[in-house]
Formats: structure tokens, sequence, C-alpha cells
């Protein structure tokens, strides 16, 4: 199951999740669960490099194949039949491959995988989260005609009291045929229907609606709509593609970030795709667990650091009403790193894949770049210019930001709509924390930041589970307990901070030999462990997220 909902109902679509053949670099073969990571296979706990999967595929009929792949960890090359058909970097992004003209019968599908860091790669870099490897998220196959739906992009807006949608539909035609009838329902209603004239390859059909009396999306209402497209050629219905939506908008008003007019206050949380059985390869019940957790907690957002989610993750926020930050791949990259030879491209595909992806989720409110990179320096700078232009150019119905942690450095702060700083006082420097959140906001609006929302996008401490000595030392669930105690208080008893996302949801796996020598190889700031046992800060964070200012 690739999507909480099923996607087509005119296009055959087969899941091919479940057990692959696999072999891996010295040769040794095994069966492999997709989705899966290798290094939650015993004795593979710290596997790095090559590995080959296979699987026999079936074809009902003579036709066109679309391979889905939501997410190969991080570089796939795949075969079909011994042709190769795709190269993909980033573990991160859904990519798709068309084959034509499939015989019906049984064919090889392989992928050839590389969770290694390479020089090749620029985002996955050694860092302080675990690279894992393999087909880590669902694979679908689908059976479709020359002519078919690509994607659809739904924007909607209010004036005056009715809601409107804006449907852009990407065709593509690999055929012959020049005339189709596309219709488009809501829900079980047509909008619209059209005959259009085709040309070769990409086509896009624009639509602009006035709908009637519909339900507003809301945290408390998170009522979701449904839209079909239906491809109509001579021989009848050929192909379709359901996508879901809410009616919302997201706007800045001042230093305010308003969804449908109302403003709204971050108690979030940052969260690794990561956990102690599953690796990043997380099932969508646990999923569904975590956001319960957060739910518990007081929390309505979860920030995606450092890279696009799996999109079941961000379909279970939209249908539960938890606000999303999702950002493009990039954690705490250096200038040196900025400048390797791939990495504006890598950025770049990520960030058209990442949104042209998701660009429906009602749930997502700003799109996030280039965590802790060097915002400090003029080659960092064209960068972030760079990659929130391209951001404008997919999407200008939300907002941007960046998270920063370069605190009277920054020279990036006039980009993004939103201003983001990752702070943490009383961890890695002794300063009371109302006094610092007073200090870097105070400095912000001594900057080019001036007057925007003002996010605190990171803010913790870590705890060793289960570690209670004397006098709460450092690495003591008390005292991280006390520590978010004194940050949260400080953060959301500061009328202007418009949120906050806690540094971070569930522990996580770092590389071997621990990143800046983090103990256990983990990174022990979570509020919960990698196997989602509750810390005592759990409690502590529970308690303010719920009496504290909505
Ligand atoms: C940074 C970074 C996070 C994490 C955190 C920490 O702010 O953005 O990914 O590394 O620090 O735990 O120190």
């Amino acid at each position: 199951m690739e999507r909480a909902f099923a996607t087509h109902r005119i296009r055959k679509a087969t899941s091919l999740d479940g057990l692959w053949n696999l072999k891996v670099g010295n040769g040794t073969e095994m069966k492999m669960m997709v989705p899966g990571c290798i290094q939650n296979i015993p004795g593979y706990e710290n596997y790095e490099g090559r590995m080959t999967y296979e699987k026999e595929v079936s074809v009902s009929r003579e036709c066109g194949v679309n391979l889905v792949m939501k997410g190969v960890s991080h570089t796939a090359d795949v075969f079909w039949d011994d042709v190769q058909t795709t190269h993909h970097y980033n573990a991160f992004t859904p990519f798709h491959t068309v084959i034509q003209n499939v015989k019906a019968g049984v064919h090889c599908l392989r992928v050839e995988v590389d969770c290694s860091y390479n020089e090749e790669s620029a985002l996955h870099v050694p860092n302080d989260y675990f690279t894992y490897g393999g087909i880590t998220r669902p694979v679908v196959l689908e059976e479709i005609p020359d002519c078919f739906i690509e994607n659809i992009h739904i924007l909607t807006r209010k004036k005056e009291e009715s809601w409107y949608i804006n449907a852009s539909v990407r065709i593509q035609n690999l055929g012959t045929v020049k005339e189709k009838t596309v219709r488009l329902k809501l829900e079980d209603k047509i909008l619209e229907e059209e005959k259009i004239t085709l040309g070769n390859g990409v086509n896009y059909w624009n639509v602009e609606l006035a709908v009637g009396d519909v339900q507003a999306y809301s945290l408390q209402n998170p009522k979701l709509y449904y839209m079909s497209v239906i491809l109509q050629g001579p021989s009848g219905d050929e192909d379709d593609l359901i996508e879901r939506f809410g009616f919302r908008e997201i706007k800045i008003s001042g230093s305010d970030i308003l969804l449908n007019g109302e403003k709204i206050r971050i108690k979030g949380f940052n969260r690794h795709e990561d956990h102690a059985q599953f690796g990043c390869a997380i099932p969508y019940e646990q999923m569904h667990y975590d956001i319960r957790l957060i739910r518990d907690m007081g929390g309505n957002a979860i920030r995606t650091s450092h890279y696009p989610n799996d999109e079941r993750f961000l379909d279970l926020c939209d249908e539960l009403g938890i606000l999303v930050w999702e950002e493009s791949h990039a954690r705490g990259l250096s200038e040196e790193q900025m400048r390797h030879k791939n990495f504006r491209r890598q950025s770049l595909d990520c960030i058209d894949e990442m949104i042209d992806n998701h660009f429906n989720h009602p749930a997502i409110f700003t799109w996030g770049i280039l965590n802790e990179c060097a915002s400090y320096t003029e080659y960092g700078r064209e960068v972030y210019i760079e990659q929130f232009e391209r951001i404008k150019q997919l999407d200008s119905s939300r907002p941007t930001t960046f998270a920063s942690c370069h605190f009277k450095s920054d020279i990036c702060l006039d980009l993004p709509d939103i201003v983001s700083m990752n702070i943490y006082p009383l961890w890695y420097h002794d300063t009371p924390a109302a006094e610092y959140v007073t200090e870097v906001y105070e400095w912000v609006q001594t900057t080019q930041g001036n007057g925007k929302p003002f996010i605190v996008s990171e803010i913790g401490a870590g705890a060793i589970p289960g570690y209670h000595a004397w006098g709460n030392p450092k690495w003591s669930e008390e005292r991280q307990q006390f520590i978010l105690g004194q940050q949260l208080k400080a953060v959301l008893e500061h009328e202007k901070i418009t949120g906050v996302f806690i540094w971070q949801f569930s522990d996580c796996r770092v590389p071997d030999g621990g990143f800046y020598g983090r103990p256990r190889c983990m990174n022990n700031k979570g509020i919960v462990d990698e196997n989602r046992n509750r810390k005592l800060a759990y409690e502590t964070v529970k308690r303010i997220f719920s009496q504290g200012r909505d």
C-alpha cells in the first residue's frame, strides 16, 4: 500500500511489496522484505555497500508499464528484463519509470542499490542520522495505456464566500492518438468534461472551478475531498487518477501564519524516519502510533527533519490534522560540501520530486530547505537563493523557510517567508533559556528577518534511556526533563514566537563510531527512545504543550 487511499479505479495497480530475492555485496543471497532495510537483518547491522534485488513480476495484457518506487536508499539502478530503465539518487523521494509495449506474461525486475557514502553522493554523507540501505518504501506496478495521467496538482482558494479549485492535470501522451475526453469529478460529481487535443509527450489540462458548499480544512476538522480525473478514448474509459486534498489556504500576515485566516501556534516535534526494528522503513501502523504519541503530548505539528517523508505518513497527518513542515534533504552541510560537484543538482532534483509528489497534502504548511547549511557565506547565499526561487516556481501557495543555527552570522534571513532558528540553551551552552530565546529573537529583529513569523525549529536536550543518577547529571532523564521544561516555558511564554519544534520526537541512529561521539551511536535527544519507550520528559512536554497558550 503506497497511499492511505486507492489512487485508481480504472488503472490496474499491483503492489510489489513483500519478499524479494536479494544478493548482497559478498554474494550472499537471501529473501528480503520490501519495504525494509538491510541493516535490520541480523548480521548486517553495519552493512554499507551495494546489493541487488530481483523479483519476477507478471503483466496481465500487452500494455505500457509504470513502475513506481516510493523510496530506494539511496541510489537505484532499475532493470526490466535486463535492460536498464532508470537511475535515481536520494532515498527520500519517489520516482517512476515507464516501459512501453510490454508483452503479457512474466518479466524480471532487478534493482541494484547502493547505500555507501560514495564520492558521487553529496546529500547522503556521514551525519547526525543514519543512511539505511534497501528498497525502503513501497513499490507499485501499474498497467497503463500509451496516453495516461501522470499527476494532478490541486490549488484551493477562497474568494468572497466561495471556494475555488484550480486543478492542473499532467497527461503523458506516448501514443499517436491526438484526441481524448477528460472528466474531472469531485467526490462522485462530474464538475468538468472536455474533449481535448493532445500533443506528443507532456500535456497540461488546467481547470478552474467554483465549488458550492464545502467544508474548509482545519486541524479540528481535517475534512478531505477526493478528486478523480478520467481519460476516455473511443473504446471507453482508459485511465484515471484519484487525488486527495483539503479546502485551505496558508497565508502570512505580519508575524503570524494563518490557516484559513486563523492564526496557528506551532507545538511540534522534529521526527526522523527511524525505529529500532524497522530502520527508516517504518510500517504504516507504527507511523500512526508515532502520531498518536505526538497528539497525546499536545503536539500539533511535525517537521520532517531533514528530508521528504514517506507519503503514507503525510496522508496520516492530513487525516489527523497534524501540520507538517516538509523539507528537502540536507543537514549541516559546510560550504565545501555545498560545493560538491553533484550537490546543487541533487538538491534541486530532491526539491522537484518532493513538491511534484507532495503538492496536494493540506497538512504541509511550509517547504523547508538546507538545515544548518552555509547560510553565513556568500556562496551559501547563492544556493539558498537558487533553491527558494525553485520552490516558488513550483508552488507559490506555501511560505518557505529554513532552519539556521548561525546566530549573529546568518546572511540569508531576508530570503525565507518564515525565519527559523535551532537553539540549545542549557544543553550546548549554559545560558538561561528565557534569556537566550529573547536574545536570539531580538537579534533576528535587527536583520532582514525583522517582522517575519519566527519559529524555534529545534530546541532540546539529550537523555540516555533509563539513566538516573544522584544530582541529575547530564544525560540523565531527570536533567533532560528539567531542561525541556525550562526551554518550552521560555519559548511558549514569548508572545511574538509563532511556535516551536522539539528536537526530537524519538532517539535515532547515527553512523557507527558515533557522530560527535554520540553515546550508544544514537542521537539521544528523543522524548521517547528508538522503541518509543517514554522518557521522564514525556510528561513534562505533555503538561506544557497541553496548558500552553493556543
Ligand atoms: C542540529 C541538527 C539536528 C541535530 C541537532 C543535535 O540542530 O539540525 O539534526 O543534529 O543539532 O542533536 O545537536
